[in-house]
């Protein structure tokens, strides 16, 4: 343990960060919150730790949290490590069956394991899973152009309640299978906004590695309707890599999801920032 070197001062300061956070509290007792923790978003032990703590907070206070991960980063380097070449499309990664096989490694195994790792180290309980287990996202492959990437069409929402009933917080890699015995890649933030979508979930936190979205002046704006974000597309001022993550919330929200926040997991308790304080974080897009 490391010594804490609080003041006074910091305490009292502390207490009534709670006491400011009860409205909040309330508000978020009984929702259910998915949280995309992305391949970059995921830094050091130490940041893992805090996600994990953060998550457990939430459980804690009455919050069904769900954690669909990423691992992009992961996935390049043990592909390399391989000498397997990759390349994108659409912002996704073209799957043959070779990349799928080690997708499918690093994603259920080196990835989600250490996330689950983490949360149980803080006091959770939670469980890994992927998209097959339980046919929790049964895939089909509408982008045949990109091989083995799936697109999920069918879900399993009950078994997740029963998870949340049992106080088990899932974290699910985004593997989804097909019909015929395929076994799918999917790209992380479209498994989180499906997920979510078949929980009718409360919120979609999608944590990536930039403060949100920006408008043209390049400020970081805190909220945007789906109609903002589509004229904002259209003029060239969302472009690149935030298309996949405003086109993921388009799409959530259009099937049930009450708002979707765009989000930098890098900083400092990033979920509790956005949850439990009036401040927020990063850019919330709902109707
Ligand atoms: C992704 C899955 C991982 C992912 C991939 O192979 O990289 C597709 O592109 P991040 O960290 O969230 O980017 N799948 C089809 O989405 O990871």
């Amino acid at each position: 343990m490391k010594k804490q070197t609080f003041s006074q001062r910091d305490w009292i300061a502390a207490a009534r960060t709670l006491n400011a956070a009860l409205p909040n509290l309330q508000k978020y007792d009984g929702a259910t919150v998915v949280i995309k923790l992305g391949g970059h978003a995921m830094g050091s032990d130490e940041g893992m730790e805090s996600f994990a703590r953060d998550v457990v907070l939430m459980q804690q206070v009455g919050v069904n949290p769900v954690i669909v991960h990423g691992g992009g980063p992961m996935i390049n380097d043990m592909l390399s490590r391989l000498a397997i070449p990759s390349t994108f499309v659409r912002g996704k990664r073209v799957s043959d069956a070779a990349t799928v096989e080690v997708v499918e490694m690093v994603l259920s195994g080196l990835v989600n394991k250490r996330i689950v790792q983490a949360i149980n180290a803080a006091g959770g309980r939670a469980v890994g899973l992927s998209g097959k287990d339980a046919n929790l996202m049964v895939c089909e492959a509408r982008e045949p152009d990109l091989g083995f990437v799936g697109t999920p069409v069918d879900f399993n929402p009950d078994f997740l309640r029963s998870l949340h009933a049992a106080e088990i917080i899932p974290v699910i890699a985004p593997i989804g299978a097909g019909r015929a015995g395929e076994t799918f890649n999917v790209n992380g933030d479209t498994a989180a906004g499906a997920i979510a979508a078949s929980l009718d979930a409360d919120r979609l936190l999608l944590l990536t590695d930039v403060a949100g979205v920006k408008d043209s002046n390049g400020d970081v704006v805190s909220e945007i309707t789906p109609a903002q974000i589509r004229e904002m597309t259209e003029a060239g001022v969302i472009a690149g890599g935030m298309i996949p993550k405003t086109e993921t919330a388009l799409e959530a929200i259009e099937n049930g999801v009450r708002a979707v926040v765009i989000l930098d997991g890098r900083v400092p308790n990033a979920c509790l920032l956005e949850l439990y304080t009036d401040h927020g974080a990063g850019s919330m897009i709902r109707p």
